[in-house]
């Protein structure tokens, strides 16, 4: 009977309550929601995590082209807005049931209205885990939707793909079980140093169907759980 109960709450949250990176925040504007943003009429997870949706979303999601490039200072933090989608307020984020990592990636690209994301160059810059019983994506929701990600002030000027991610671990306890959300918001990034030169790695590449950040039971965490973000080490400015 419990187990019964448990199901369909699942049931209920998955089908109602995915989430979109809706809106980019940087130099103390937020830009309108899709502006810059190549975003889906439909909120659901990729989770396939060998496929060439994992960089900037896609099929079964349809995602839209932008034709705008969002300006940003290299050095200063932006925010992802996230929401459950394109329509909704600060208030309906996702699920609060959606727990997991969240995680912010770059990279360089020549054209980034038209790059489509997928192979090597990204690098991380941005991640929240499993902190004193929170997860990031519970940080996000309370936070009104937003991710905040420094934009790292050694690297190079130029255009750049900014994917935003968050994961959802509640039945990534089979594998694919995980549903991970991202969007690709296109931006021009001036001030940078340019004394740096980060390792990239390719996505698909990032995450393994078995990585312990996402097969795992997050309903029967031992109390000294250290959960391990999954991805390529956090690119810092040397
Ligand atoms: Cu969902």
């Amino acid at each position: 009977m419990k187990a019964t109960i448990i199901l369909a709450g699942f049931a209920a949250s998955t089908a109602s309550a995915h989430t979109i990176f809706a809106q980019l925040t940087a130099g103390g504007t937020t830009y309108p929601v899709s502006h810059g943003i190549r975003t889906p009429s439909y909120d659901g997870p990729q989770t396939d995590v060998r496929s060439n949706n994992m960089a900037c979303n896609g099929p079964p999601n349809p995602t839209k082209p932008s034709d705008k490039t969002i300006q940003v200072i290299a050095g200063t933090n932006v925010s992802a807005v996230w929401r459950h989608t394109l329509e909704s307020g600060p208030n309906d984020v996702m699920d609060p049931g959606h727990k997991g990592p969240v995680m912010a990636y770059l990279k360089k690209v020549t054209d980034a209205k038209s790059d489509k994301g997928v192979g090597d160059g990204w690098f991380k810059i941005q991640e929240g885990g499993y902190t004193n019983g929170k997860w990031a994506t519970n940080v996000v929701i309370d936070n009104k939707g937003n991710q905040v990600i420094q934009i790292p002030s050694c690297i190079a000027n130029g255009q750049y793909l900014l994917r935003a991610e968050m994961v959802a671990l509640h039945g990534a306890r089979s594998t694919n079980g995980a549903q991970l959300y991202m969007e690709c918001a296109q931006i021009e990034i001036t001030g940078g140093t340019g004394t740096a030169t980060p390792k990239t790695y390719s996505i698909p590449g990032i995450y393994k169907s078995n990585d312990p950040g996402l097969l795992l039971d997050i309903y029967s965490l031992k109390s000294n759980f250290q959960y391990i973000i999954p991805g390529p080490p956090l690119f810092k400015c040397p």
